[in-house]
This record gives structure tokens, sequence and C-alpha cells, in this order.
């Protein structure tokens, strides 16, 4: 049978052009290329040296007031926060809602995983990592104690669902995986949660997981 409303959003997905403002060891705009991937999306990227303060220039800054990336430019339409371009990407170019579910207690536990990752993935593995690796200022030790503080709600979760919201890979994994992924490469104390180990396997597994950034 043929799906005419299928095939009209997938029309309108090989239609557009889509472009990613970025950077390549940004894990929030590896979170969107991951989506991108997983629902076989075209997308330009753009690179935004934020390591030379390109964010800061006027033209990005008229793009993002926010100064931050990543940014996803859709013909006329502009969406900034990783968050918003995963519901956004999903809404548009995922006609058959599997990653973010019409249901509504799948979508409420999606919201709170987004909230986690703007608040205790930044605080813990987000400030950690760039501690470490890429030389920003920071308290390592409160960045360690928030990771370890995420890594536990990730477990509890995992011990319920294979998924963080439900039975099905959703948003909610999409918007966790790539910073805990790579703070559990760096972190060894990060191998005692094998449930969260696990599940970052199985994520890998998925058709279209993209690479994490090189460090
Ligand atoms: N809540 C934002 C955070 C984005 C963010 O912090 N991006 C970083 C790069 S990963 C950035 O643009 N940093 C610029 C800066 O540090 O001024 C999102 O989820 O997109």
């Amino acid at each position: 049978m043929i799906d005419l409303h299928h095939d009209k959003e997938h029309l309108v997905a090989i239609m557009s052009h889509l472009q990613l403002y970025y950077f390549p060891l940004s894990g929030h705009s590896h979170k969107v290329l991951t989506l991108a991937s997983m629902l076989d999306l075209s997308i330009e990227t753009v690179t935004v040296d934020i390591k030379s303060g390109e964010h800061l220039s006027e033209s990005f800054v008229h793009l993002n007031p926010a100064a931050r990336i990543p940014v996803l430019v859709d013909g006329d339409t502009v969406i900034t926060d990783s968050h918003a371009i995963l519901f956004y990407l999903a809404q548009q170019y995922d006609p058959a809602r599997v990653w973010y579910p019409t249901d509504l207690a799948t979508q409420v536990e999606i919201q709170r995983w987004f909230a986690l990752s703007a608040g205790e993935l930044c605080t813990g593995p987000v400030a950690l990592r760039g501690i470490r690796v890429l030389g920003k200022p920071g308290n390592e030790a409160h960045a360690m104690q928030q990771t370890l503080r995420l890594f536990s709600l990730l477990s509890t979760q995992l011990e319920q669902s294979p998924w963080l919201a439900g039975v099905t890979p959703t948003l909610a994994d999409i918007a966790l995986y790539s910073y805990t992924a790579l703070i559990a490469r760096l972190e060894p104390s990060l191998r005692d949660y094998p449930r969260v180990l696990d599940w970052l396997a199985r994520f890998e597994q998925l058709p279209g997981y993209r690479a994490l950034p090189a460090k």
C-alpha cells in the first residue's frame, strides 16, 4: 500500500536544503548529525571555528544571538539549540514518529531527558571533557561529582527499560549519547556502570550510527 503522507514528507526532506553550523569536536553538534544520519537526511555542514572565536562574529551572532553552535538552517527557518533542532527534525522529517513518538507519556519522558541533557549533562560530562581535553577552565572535582550523579541516574533508568524513554530508542537517547560516550572513553572509573556501557554499545549498533568526534 502506498502511504501518501509518508511519500509527501519524504519528498519534502529530499527537496529541503539543510545546513548545520557546527564545530567538529562539539558533542551538541554530534547529536544533531546522528539524528540526521539515522533519518537518512542529507545535511550540509558549515564549520564555525569556536576556538578562534568565529561564533562571536557579527554574522554568526545575527544567526544565533546566544553565539552558540549548533544552528540548523532549513530554507527560511533558523533553529538554535541542539534539543530544539532534534525536535524540529523529528517533527519535520520522521513521518513514522519513531524518534518523538506521539504518546504523551513518552513525550514527557523525552522532555525530562532533554532537561537533564541541558543540566546535569552539561555541568558533568561536558564540563569534565572541557577541562581535561579542551583546556577550558573549571572545577574538575565538581564536574566529576556531577558526572557520577548523571551516570547513576542513567543506570537507574536503564535498570527499568532498555532505552531512556522506554522500549525503543528515541530523541532522549540521541540527546544523552554523545557526551556520555565521550566521557566514558576518558574516565576509567565510569566502567563501574555496566548498564550505561551496555546502553552505549546498543546505541552504537543502531542503523545510521555516526562515529564520535576524535577526542
Ligand atoms: N544548549 C546548547 C548548548 C550549545 C553549546 O554550548 N555549544 C558550544 C559548543 S559544543 C558553544 O557554542 N560554545 C561556544 C562558547 O563556548 O562560547 C545546545 O544544546 O545546543
